[in-house]
């Protein structure tokens, strides 16, 4: 770190270029968050966002990121390529400098629109010293140029190749330091994919291509429409109000805003905001401007249209935002990242510029287009009148104690430890393999909750319908943490919740709804990691009075191998021609349909005993991705479920849902 005091009265270009970049070997993870998975592929994105950031600034037209065959990673643009003349502070070429100096931030040399991640974008040089070899090349005025760098030292000079016969532009080598990167430094294609994807979205007309040499895969992005594709993309498959995206791009002052709305017929938001392309999860002001002036616009017009009556209350950001997908991007000059996790934008300004552009564009998308208007006002109106039901429909179960936690529900056999963190609570299918489980159970730890036929699709209901669900309010009584916007999760009554059904069509079906149901409505139990499948066995195979359970078809194979090699060792004459099960020496083999086939000791034994079973905790990897999935398969567009379950057919398994 920088010993030295800065006067304030230095700008932001001379205290730039002050530091090495032995801090940055010292502690990695102060600059690239961590030395795993998260930082190695970090490595690639500081690289990328400068190209981003060139292609932003209106001179890159393509950037390309290609993972080498012997574990180096290319990054390339067209841009202008960075420049190699000689930088006032540092009598380097302006390349090398910003390869070994540790700068503070902004772009050197300025020029052009001065837009850059802040946090991101400015660490060409971090990754330079956290890699064994790094090399780059500028193309610039039919010049080849070229420099080569071994953990942050520069080796030999810059060299001036020739005469080229190519447009601009800077590429990248490098290669991740294994004694830094400790845990691996395999480059994961599907990382890579994602990433750019998201950047083409958010960086119209840029054409984004990514290639594996180790898989020779590849994958192109370019998309015209920028966030009014990225919005497409996350509406597929639902049906929308309107094909006709609104969209605004408006510089204000020294700041871009750029807005793309599309309403659905679902009840879920989606908003994605983003500062200089980097997703700020927490929000922000840009978030809390747009939201103000969306319930604004709404309501005036609702107002003006007679579709509100003068008696009626306004509608409430909550009603506006039902169906809602949209993506807001913000570019200026000096971001703050606020926050726990730095995803949050501080800049008080932007509420300002993006109230201010919502005001005048959304308002004339809805006089413009009065059909569309009319339908997200009506939307909007029904969502208010839900909102009222659910109240009463909750105010009425509440009176009846229905789901306080000091009323369980009658079916629920609970444990008998009062601490949530040893506490368990098996969902059964069925009332009979609830019998059983109930039981085989630990009393001390397990509760069981059988739950009787399907439960409720959420996907297609609203709140009020689904607290008319018996099986879905005892299961919230049970859970005791409340629902919608009276969730609560302090009030978990038990840190693993299991669901146990049959290993067959209904039984997946079963648990999908109740995983659709955690997923739209408690999603903080799934992102707590408190959600898990029990996965039963599929076979039973008995040697007389010894049991052997196989979870697969291959188990089950292994199982038999090793009976056959145990037998063969033991000197026991094997008759090559009975069947392979005979000669194991199996006396029993039995596939199992369902729980119900099993007492309660066999179901102890295999599914619930915290010693042998197995479980699968159910985790969101991909929000965006798992939403699609949910929308896919528990949403009405009947079409699309049927060529998904068709596509996966013989491959269904929950881990590769992503959920
Ligand atoms: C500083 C000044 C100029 C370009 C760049 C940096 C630049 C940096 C990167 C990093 C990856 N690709 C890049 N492309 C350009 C402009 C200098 C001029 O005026 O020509």
């Amino acid at each position: 770190m920088a010993k030295q005091k800065i006067d304030n009265s230095y700008d932001a270009s001379q205290i730039q270029v002050l530091e090495g970049l032995d801090p940055v070997r010292k502690r990695p993870g102060m600059y690239i968050g961590s030395t795993g998975y998260d930082g190695l592929h970090h490595l690639i994105k500081e690289i990328a966002d400068n190209c981003v950031d060139e292609a932003i600034a209106g001179f890159a037209t393509k950037i390309n990121v290609t993972i080498l065959a012997d574990g180096g990673v290319k990054v390339s643009d067209d841009g202008r390529g960075i420049p190699v003349d000689k930088h006032p502070k540092t009598g380097l070429s302006t390349l090398e400098t910003a390869l070994t100096v540790l700068h503070a931030g902004g772009k050197f040399g300025g020029g052009g629109y001065k837009v850059s991640s802040g946090l991101h974008g400015v660490g060409s040089s971090v990754v330079n010293a956290l890699s064994t070899k790094l090399i780059a090349e500028v193309v610039r005025d039919n010049q080849l140029y070229r420099i080569e760098f071994a953990q942050g030292v520069t080796q030999g000079t810059l060299q001036k190749l020739g005469k080229i016969d190519s447009v601009n532009g800077t590429t990248i080598i490098f290669y991740p330091d294994p004694t830094i990167f400790k845990e691996t430094v395999e480059f994961d294609y599907k990382w890579v994919v994602n990433y750019l994807r998201h950047q083409a979205y958010l960086t119209k007309g840029v054409y984004v291509s990514v290639v594996d040499e180790r898989t020779n895969e590849r994958e192109a992005f370019y998309f015209e429409g920028g966030i009014q594709s990225y919005v497409k993309h996350l509406n597929v498959g639902k049906e929308v109000v309107s094909e006709n995206i609104f969209y605004v791009e408006k510089q204000i002052e020294d700041s871009m805003v750029e807005i793309a709305v599309q309403y659905n017929d679902t009840y879920v938001e989606i908003v994605k905001p983003f500062a200089n392309n980097v997703l700020t999860a927490e929000g922000g002001t840009h978030l809390v401007g747009f939201r103000s002036a969306l319930t604004r616009v709404i309501n005036d017009y609702a107002r003006k249209s007679g579709l509100l009556k003068e008696k009626e209350d306004n509608l409430t950001g909550d009603d506006i935002r039902e169906g809602l997908t949209a993506i807001i991007l913000v570019k200026l000059p000096d971001p703050q990242f606020e926050g726990q996790t730095k995803a949050k934008l501080g800049n008080p300004e932007v509420r300002r510029y993006v109230e201010q552009v919502m005001n005048e564009y959304f308002s004339y998308y809805l006089d413009e287009n009065p059909n569309v208007a009319k339908q997200i006002v009506g939307k909007a109106l029904l969502a208010a009148r839900a909102r009222k039901a659910a109240r009463a429909a909750r105010d009425n179960v509440i009176r009846k104690g229905a789901l306080d936690g000091m009323s369980l529900p009658g079916k629920l056999a609970d444990c008998s430890s009062k601490s949530p963190a040893d506490s368990e609570l098996y969902i059964v299918e069925g009332d009979s393999a609830g019998g059983s489980a109930k039981s085989g159970r630990d009393s001390k730890t397990q509760a069981i909750l059988p739950l009787r036929g399907k439960v409720l699709n959420v996907e297609r209901a609203r709140l009020d319908r689904m607290l008319g669900n018996n099986e879905i309010v005892s299961l919230i009584r049970a859970m005791g943490v409340g629902i919608s916007d009276q969730f609560d999760i302090s009030g978990l009554r038990y840190h693993r919740i299991i669901i146990m059904t049959d290993a067959d069509v209904d039984g997946s079906h079963i648990a999908t709804l109740l995983m659709t149901l955690f997923f739209r409505y408690m999603r903080e139990v799934v992102d707590g990691g408190h959600i898990y499948l029990a996965k039963p066995p599929l076979f039973l195979l008995r040697v007389n009075t010894k049991k052997y359970y196989a979870y697969s078809d291959d188990e089950r194979d292994a199982i038999v191998d090793r009976l056959i090699a145990e037998r063969t060792e033991k000197g026991i004459k094997i008759d090559p021609n009975d069947d392979r099960t005979k000669q194991a020496g199996i006396t029993m083999l039995q596939r199992y349909k369902g729980l119900g086939e099993m007492d309660a000791e066999q179901l102890w034994d295999t599914t619930m005993n915290p010693e042998n079973r197995v479980l699968i905790q159910v985790r969101v990897e991909d929000a965006e991705r798992s939403d699609a999935i949910f929308t896919k398969l528990m949403g009405d567009q009947v079409d699309l479920r049927k060529a998904f379950i068709q596509s996966r057919a013989k491959s269904l398994n929950l881990e590769e849902l992503d959920v």
